[in-house]
């Protein structure tokens, strides 16, 4: 079985304040001069040139000291935040069995994402990447009365997802770190207000990491339960597009905002449609250069899958938009009668139903299902594929030439559309998702029985929330915020260690060992997480090494400076130097923490 030693850890952590100062000459420091080729962002860059982490394979990392520093100044705050909202930490196993995922019906539904293995007995079991499944079989064993109601059970714990392609370093890792909490309530009111309860939290504990977020509101996947807000940090680097209004608080993730119908009425037809040749144009920007037209105005139509029916067949389903928009496949796989995640229909499908190949596909004439978009429902006189390969139609006109045909809301928002609540217009950002709060319902307390007695003596299926924090994630996202070309510059609530000296030449110069050893002993005194740089190094590389780490506030002793009765301070964060007389440059930093 595999043990996570997660929570001794943590457990030594949270009484061993007197560790907080540190020799780099008695510490593993672990930074890299050259960037490393694989790192592809700057946050996965900086944190193997900082000595942060190390892979140890695809998506699975070690975090040396000092990543570990700033992981343990991550989960202090969420520890303090959670338990101020009256949520109380528990520990779950990494490893789960399969049984529990059986009954709730889960584990037939993950693919390979799901890590399954077998123990010695041949017993089944899953790497967890998440604890609904456990966190739910302890509520019915443990909670059997409405008036232990509510409660909140977090934990700090390892996830594992075998994430296909895992990149950008611990951003997207497979082996990862979240606080994943999960509460349970009466009814869903009580639900509304622990959910509440954590939103806030979440704004609390993302303002104390000094990080730029958006509470966007989710998509809440395959999962029952009315809302999901997702707190997502703004960063370029982020696989998220998240769309908000310069009006309002409006702020959604692109999955979820509304693309609201034009204002404008579709124009009345021209001339009847006719066949163009279209030779070799496989998509809507070749049709539309061939035709001498717009992308606008020419359609994109796609076919999808239907649900399966009770025969095992499923119908194909014509999905069109305007030719310069994109598909949102979360909002189609929404539709009733389309696969959920939506499946595209091969070609061999396309070929069979249609007689054409992809692009050549249109609406006129097509014998299934015909689903197009609010703003595709305004298109007059348009070109589309002919269903005949290599032809188009032009001057395409809905109702006189496609008769039957659904309108649907199917295509991501863009730049400057309206906002869906009316006030401002949107725009897009990157973010990188690291939080989510859920209303799950009763999708797992029904699956699995977990019920309390009502008033009537009635059994109630607990009403549940979960709520996560990427705590690694968290990490690689503040770094994608906080750097500049010399390395990371922490947000104070992070930083591996709050003040570094720099002791030029120590074992050159006595006026400089005595002063640095001295002014580290006073600040150690004073429960300071001082790093002492006391490397036979040339002055460059440990100051280049400091910057790179990022601690906030550097010190650097030299003879020079002791001639003249000082020592020089510089901010990481302004980059502003100054001499500091000896006395006085305790009371100078400290001052500043
Ligand atoms: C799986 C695998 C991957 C998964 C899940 C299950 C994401 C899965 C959604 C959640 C919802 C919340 C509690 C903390 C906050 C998020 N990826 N999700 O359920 F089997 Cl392989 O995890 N869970």
């Amino acid at each position: 079985m595999i043990l996570s030693c997660r929570f001794f850890t943590n457990a030594a952590f949270l009484y061993d304040f007197k560790e907080q100062k540190m020799r780099t000459s008695k510490y593993l420091l672990s930074t890299l001069k050259e960037n490393p080729v694989e790192a592809a962002v700057v946050s996965h860059r900086l944190m193997l040139r900082a000595g942060l982490i190390r892979q140890i394979a695809s998506g699975i990392y070690v975090w040396l000291p000092t990543g570990m520093r700033v992981l343990q100044k991550v989960e202090k705050i969420i520890r303090e935040e959670l338990n101020r909202a009256g949520a109380i930490e528990l520990f779950m196993p990494f490893v789960q069995p399969a049984d529990l995922w059986k009954e709730s019906g889960r584990y037939e539904k993950y693919g390979p994402e799901l890590c399954r293995l077998k123990d010695r007995k041949k017993n089944e079991f899953v790497l967890g990447p998440t604890h609904e499944e456990v966190i739910t079989a302890i509520a019915r064993r443990e909670i059997k009365s409405a008036r232990q109601l509510p409660i909140n059970l977090y934990q700090i714990q390892t996830k594992f997802r075998d994430e296909i392609r895992p990149r950008f370093g611990v951003m997207r890792g497979r082996e990862f770190i979240m606080k994943d909490a999960y509460s349970f309530h009466i009814d869903h009111a009580s639900l509304e207000k622990t959910y509440k309860d954590m939103y806030d939290a979440y704004s609390r504990i993302f303002t104390r990491l000094g990080l730029d977020f958006r509470p966007v509101e989710a998509d809440n996947g395959s999962i029952g339960g009315s809302s999901s807000h997702e707190f997502q940090v703004l960063a370029d680097a982020g696989e998220d597009t998240i769309v908000f209004s310069d009006k309002s608080d409006y702020a959604a993730n692109i999955e979820m905002a509304e693309a609201l119908a034009p204002a404008y009425d579709r124009k009345a037809p021209a001339e009847a449609y006719s066949e163009k040749e279209t030779k070799g144009c496989h998509t809507v920007d070749e049709a539309a250069a061939a035709l001498g037209l717009d992308a606008k105005q020419v359609l994109k139509s796609l076919i999808v899958r239907g649900e399966k029916k009770e025969d095992g067949t499923y119908d194909l389903i014509m999905l069109c938009l305007c030719g310069n928009q994109e598909l949102n496949e979360v909002k189609a796989g929404k539709i009733a009668g389309i696969l959920d995640p939506i499946e595209f229909a091969t070609e061999s499908e396309i070929a069979a139903f249609t007689g054409a190949t992809p692009g050549s596909l249109g609406p006129v004439g097509f014998k299934g299902r015909i689903i197009i978009d609010r703003t595709a429902d305004k298109m007059a006189n348009f070109a589309c594929g002919a269903n005949h390969t290599g032809y188009h139609f032009i001057n395409v006109n809905w109702d006189r030439d496609v008769p039957n045909y659904e309108v649907a809301d199917l295509r991501n928002v863009e730049e400057g559309d309206p906002s869906p609540d009316g006030q401002g217009t949107l725009h897009l950002r990157k973010g990188i998702e690291v939080g989510q709060v859920f209303m799950l319902g009763t999708k797992y307390s029904e699956s699995m029985g977990a019920t309390v007695l009502g008033e009537d003596g009635k059994p109630i299926n607990m009403q549940m929330g979960c709520y996560g924090i990427g705590v690694t994630r968290v990490i690689a996202a503040a770094i994608e915020q906080h750097h500049d070309d010399k390395g990371i510059i922490w947000p104070d609530s992070m930083a591996p260690f709050q003040v570094a000296i720099v002791a030029i030449k120590p074992n050159k110069s006595q006026a400089v060992r005595e002063a640095a050893e001295k002014l580290y002993a006073e600040l150690e005194a004073k429960g300071v997480e001082v790093l002492y740089d006391d490397r036979d190094e040339r002055p460059g590389v440990m100051f280049a090494d400091m910057e790179l780490i990022g601690i906030p506030h550097v010190i650097t002793i030299g003879d020079r400076g002791l001639a003249a009765g000082s020592v020089e301070y510089k901010s990481r964060k302004t980059g502003q130097k100054e001499e500091v007389s000896v006395d006085k440059i305790l009371d100078f930093v400290c001052a500043k923490l």
